[in-house]
């Protein structure tokens, strides 16, 4: 008898950047019930079907073109204004593209940068920091600003190759979880689906800087790409 292939299914859960400064009462990046996410995330974390388990800390010089400080008034508000990043792969000067400017946040070794003691890091396999090059923004941890997933592009702003680790152990399926939705988590989880692999995002484990327009344009190019939207309960999450 003809047996059916399975398909198969190695999955990976991807922690993004539950950090001090993204989490109230006293990050400089606050994301509203940032820290309240933390008990779900760690039941997911204790998923034994999780082949591993990646934490992403975003990890900044203190001169970091995202800090609406480092810029020159009047285009210096935090939130508010946008400046002009250029490319800094090499031959790629000609690439512009606009860039939010925020509160300094998440400076590498500072207490803002560090995982919120809720989390238990201890289950994390890797942590894997990124936005490290002063020179670009890198919401992702796939891919700086301009998406280019060739790692050589912007190895000066990570310290792992996330695509490499995941492939190594043959992973299918990516779920992503953590802050922010319309940011960090939206564009791992878009990386992760453009790098070949399943990709989820669990909205109940997620916050946003902009859970209304935000969110909602997350959801959009979500459907785009074809990352799955799904719940922490939902069978897709490998009970
Ligand atoms: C993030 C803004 C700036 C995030 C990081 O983790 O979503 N947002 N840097
Ligand atoms: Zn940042």
């Amino acid at each position: 008898m003809a047996s059916q292939a399975e398909t198969t299914f190695v999955p990976a859960l991807i922690v993004v950047d539950m950090q001090e400064d993204f989490c109230p009462p006293n990050g400089s990046l606050a994301v509203q019930g940032g820290r309240t996410i933390a008990p779900l995330i760690n039941t997911l974390l204790s998923l034994p079907a999780f082949k591993i388990r990646i934490g992403t800390q975003d990890w900044h010089p203190q001169d970091h073109i995202s800090f609406a400080s480092n810029h020159p008034p009047p285009n210096n508000d935090p939130f508010e204004s946008y400046i002009e990043m250029t490319n800094p792969a090499p031959g790629k000067q000609n690439e512009t593209k606009p860039q939010r400017l925020w509160p300094v946040h998440c400076v590498a070794s500072t207490p803002g940068a560090e995982i919120i003691p809720e989390i238990v890091a201890d289950k994390l396999d890797i942590l894997a920091k990124k936005g490290m090059d002063t020179r670009v923004e890198m919401y992702s941890v796939f891919s700086d600003a301009f998406q280019n997933m060739d790692p050589s592009l912007f190895k000066s702003s990570v310290d792992v190759d996330v695509t490499a680790t995941l492939k190594q152990r043959n992973v299918t399926d990516v779920f992503v979880v953590g802050l922010a939705g319309d940011y960090c988590v939206k564009y791992t989880a878009i990386d992760a689906a453009r790098a070949g692999f399943r990709s989820f995002v669990v909205e109940d484990a997620v916050k946003s800087v902009d859970p209304g327009e935000g969110w909602k344009q997350a959801l959009k190019e979500f459907e785009e790409v074809g990352v799955k939207v799904v719940k922490s309960d939902g069978p897709e999450v490998g009970r």
